[in-house]
Parts: C-alpha cells; structure tokens; sequence
C-alpha cells in the first residue's frame, strides 16, 4: 500500500494550468436516486442523462448551489482555482494492470487530462475518463489534490461545505458498476505527517481513508454524497466513530480494487455548501 499514492508527487503539475471557472452543466432539475448509495440500490430509478431523473424512489435533490471543483471544460489536468483550491488530477494503481492515462512518471510524462466526449452531456464537451483491467494487488483509482500548489499536497479546508457531487457514468457496459468514493485527510493521507506510510503501525496505517462507495450506470447520472456518507475502518485500523475533520481534507479520490475492470467518465465535480 505504502507505493499507492506515490506517483502524484510527480505529477503534471508542469502541464498548463488553467482559470476556466465556468459553470457548466448544473442546473436545478438535476434530481438522482440512491445517492451515494450501495451498489444497485433504487435499481429502478436511473437518472436520465438530460437530467431528469427517473421514476424510482428515493429521489435526492441535487443541490442548485454547487461549487464547481472542475467541469474539465478547459482541456487541462488541473482542478479551477477557486476557493483556496488548486490541484491535478492524478491516476494510481498498484503496477500489476494497464490503466488510461497511465500513472505519471518521469518516463511516462502523460498528464492526466479530460476527453472529448463524443456524445456531449447537455453544455459539457469534455470529463475526465479512465480505463483500466488486469491489477491484481489492490486496485487502481484516480482523483485529484485539493491543495497542491507546485506540487506540493496541503491540507485544505472544506467545513464550509456538506458534501461533494459529481456526474458519472460507465465508458463501458461490462466494466464495473460500483465506484469507490474516497476522501483522504490528515490522519489517512501520508502528507499530513500523522499516519504510518511503512504499514508496521498496523494501528495507524496511511491509507485507512474516508470512503463510501456508489453506483455506476450507462448513462449520465448525478451522484451527491453528504460528507456524513463516508466512513473509515478499512485498511486494517480500528473503525472510529470520529465525523471526518472538514478542515484537514488532502484528496478526492475514485478506485477500483483489484480484479476488476474499470471503464469510467466523471464531469462536474464540486461541493455544496
Ligand atoms: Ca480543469
Ligand atoms: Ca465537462
């Protein structure tokens, strides 16, 4: 685990950064069932990819006050700065599989950047996508820093917000339907200097992040996830019925665990206050 998170350190920070804070996407009829939910829950209400949700119960608001992290619009691999943010996207995996766009490296200088969709999402013409198969040790994932000037990981404050929203759908029918949803913080992320990185503190092992996991379907869906939704307890250390701390927050991140095959777009991704 300790090699999980190693490769955003060098990650394409280089790679033009842009300012693009424009609201793309959101509106208010933006409604989803199963929010944040466990896989395959609320199976009959798929939200419609114009937006409006489908019949099923469960229907959850999307908030109308989102603030956009990024909507990709600008082509880059950098989240807007705005709020205090200022990140990249990054991949990761466990070296054993291929992922798209590869985990980056001094040899593999590949930015992680949005795709052109071909089918555009309403205004949205780009998200970020990502595909992979065949990790056998834990997985792959990607996400973004929330504060990570130059390359550098801080921490950063979210208790103004309550939750994160973002737009999902599958790249691919057959590739997994479910979608790890994790947040790291001071106490999980090895750059809050707190936890263990050599996994021996088996007590107080980095990577035990905030994590929930939602479901993913063939269409464009809205997924909002209150803070309150993730949970800790599973890399090994003790389940804490500690509230996660909004103010020391490092990373959003988005995994797969090993053995599956992942085929994943992601658009508008923000926090709601
Ligand atoms: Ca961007
Ligand atoms: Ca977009």
């Amino acid at each position: 685990m300790a090699t999980r998170r190693a490769a955003w350190m060098c990650a394409a920070w280089m790679l033009t950064a842009g300012g693009c804070t424009t609201l793309v996407g959101l509106d208010d009829s933006y409604h989803l069932e199963g929010a944040g939910g466990e896989a395959g829950a609320g199976a009959g209400g798929e939200a419609g990819a114009g937006g409006d949700a489908g019949t099923g119960g469960g229907e959850v608001d999307v908030p109308t006050d989102v603030e956009l992290i990024d909507d990709m619009e600008d082509g880059d691999s950098a989240i807007d700065e705005a709020g205090g943010r200022v990140g990249y996207w990054y991949s990761f995996n466990d070296g054993t599989g291929t992922q798209t766009p590869p985990v980056y490296s001094e040899e593999n200088p590949v930015g992680f950047i949005p795709e052109t969709l071909a089918e555009p999402r309403g205004e949205s013409t780009m998200a970020m996508h990502t595909f992979g198969s065949g990790f056998t040790e834990w997985g792959a994932g990607f996400g973004f820093a929330l504060n990570g000037p130059d390359g550098g990981r801080l921490a950063y404050d979210a208790s103004a917000y309550s939750g994160i929203v973002f737009w999902a759908k599958l790249g691919d029918a057959g590739a997994a339907t479910t979608m790890k949803v994790n947040i790291t913080d001071k106490t999980s992320d090895p750059a809050g200097g707190i936890c263990d990185e050599s996994g021996e503190d088996v007590a107080n092992p980095c990577f035990d992040d905030w994590s929930t996991t939602t479901h993913l379907g063939a269409e464009w869906a809205p997924v909002v996830i209150p803070f309150e939704e993730f949970a800790r307890g599973g890399e090994g250390a003790e389940p804490t019925a500690e509230p996660i701390d909004l103010t020391g927050l490092f990373a959003i991140e988005f995994g797969f665990t090993q053995g599956e095959d992942f085929d994943v777009y992601i658009d508008d991704v923000g926090f709601y206050p």
